[in-house]
């Protein structure tokens, strides 16, 4: 693809690669200053505002896909809205600048803040409504996990697939009634429950590396544009992950269809959520599984970053030490 600029995007998505990092570190450290305050909003919005500058000096001529809400009710980074210097390639942006803001409220393990970067037309514009999921990690054949049949078997299946025991598998999944079935029948088979009050792009992320997290599969309902940031970020792994949005009103149906979704029922693999190669960057603001929290020195501040690129399959773990401290004031 070529941009207005000539520059085509393969070629300058290396470096910003690079570039998005600095924009989820903004993020982080911005909302990790009210970490702990009891403050969700003030620190949602202090990641939206610094997430917002940074993305806008980024060479590209970017739209927001997946944002704050829409442009009625979210001022900045609404679904919509023109963010970098318009100079560079056409692409479209998925943002949670605070996922997690109770976990960051309350300093609990695992707020990141994040972004995922595209060719323009290809992430799925989800609207903020739910959206049911499962996902594994790499390393698997194709068909061993499927959304629409019950946990339990899906746990089994994972466990043949993985060579080993049912109870030597665990699951991760939101904690909240709705999933009250869902935990019992995991557990019915031998599989483990690993429960999280809030934060399911880190929880889909888990199952990439097992023998980090600890988690094998993530299953239940949670936030579809979150969905959509897992998914970008599995595609740069490898892994497997299906979804299926909850369109349970008339209203949601028609925000659904007014965001071009044509079949309510259709089942979104990886590749139908995040269609052309695409970039992933998360900062942790508390410290978590994945990513160690924003530390502040009184000279420095330190971030930890993970950046992945589906094209190359690269991902890499940024540790940074930020001396100068002013740009994040
Ligand atoms: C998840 C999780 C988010 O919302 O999507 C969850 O990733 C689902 O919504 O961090 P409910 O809280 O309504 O169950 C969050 O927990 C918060 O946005």
């Amino acid at each position: 693809m070529s941009s207005k600029s000539g520059q085509s995007l393969k070629a300058i998505e290396r470096v910003l690669s690079l570039e998005i990092a600095r924009v989820t570190e903004r993020a982080a450290v911005a909302a990790a200053r009210l970490r702990g305050r009891g403050a969700e909003k003030k620190s949602d919005q202090a990641a939206v505002d610094a997430m917002r500058r940074e993305l806008g000096i980024l060479t590209i001529d970017g739209t927001v896909v997946i944002g704050e809400g829409e442009m009625d009710e979210a001022p900045m980074l609404f679904i919509g809205e023109k963010v970098g210097t318009k100079n560079g390639p056409k692409v479209d942006i998925a943002v949670d600048p605070l996922e997690g803001t109770t976990l960051c409220a309350k300093n609990m393990p695992g707020a990141i803040a994040t972004l995922a970067m595209a060719e323009h037309g290809t992430l799925l514009h989800a609207p903020d409504i739910y959206m049911d999921k499962i996902a594994i990690g790499p390393g698997y054949p194709k068909g061993v996990i499927d959304l629409d049949a019950p946990a339990g078997d899906n746990i089994l299946k994972l466990a043949k697939a993985k060579g080993v025991k049912p109870d030597a598998i665990t699951a991760m999944i939101l904690d909240r009634p709705r999933h009250a079935d869902m935990i019992t029948a995991v557990r019915k088979v031998g599989g483990a429950v690993s429960l999280i009050s809030d934060g399911d792009v880190a929880g889909v992320i888990h199952t990439a590396d097992p023998q980090k997290t600890g988690i094998d599969i993530y299953l239940g309902i949670g936030g579809a544009p979150e969905g959509v940031l897992a998914a970008a970020a599995l595609r740069c792994i490898g892994g497997q992950m299906q979804t299926r949005l909850v369109l349970d009103t008339d209203e949601k149906r028609a925000r659904a269809k007014k965001m071009g979704i044509k079949d309510a029922q259709k089942i979104y693999q990886i590749e139908d959520m995040v269609s052309g190669d695409c970039l992933f960057a998360a900062t942790g603001v508390t410290d978590g599984p994945m990513l160690r929290g924003v530390r502040f020195g009184k000279d420095m501040i330190e971030t930890e970053t993970v950046v992945m690129r589906s094209a190359s399959g690269t991902i890499r773990w940024i540790k940074a030490e930020h001396r100068k401290l002013d740009k994040f004031s």
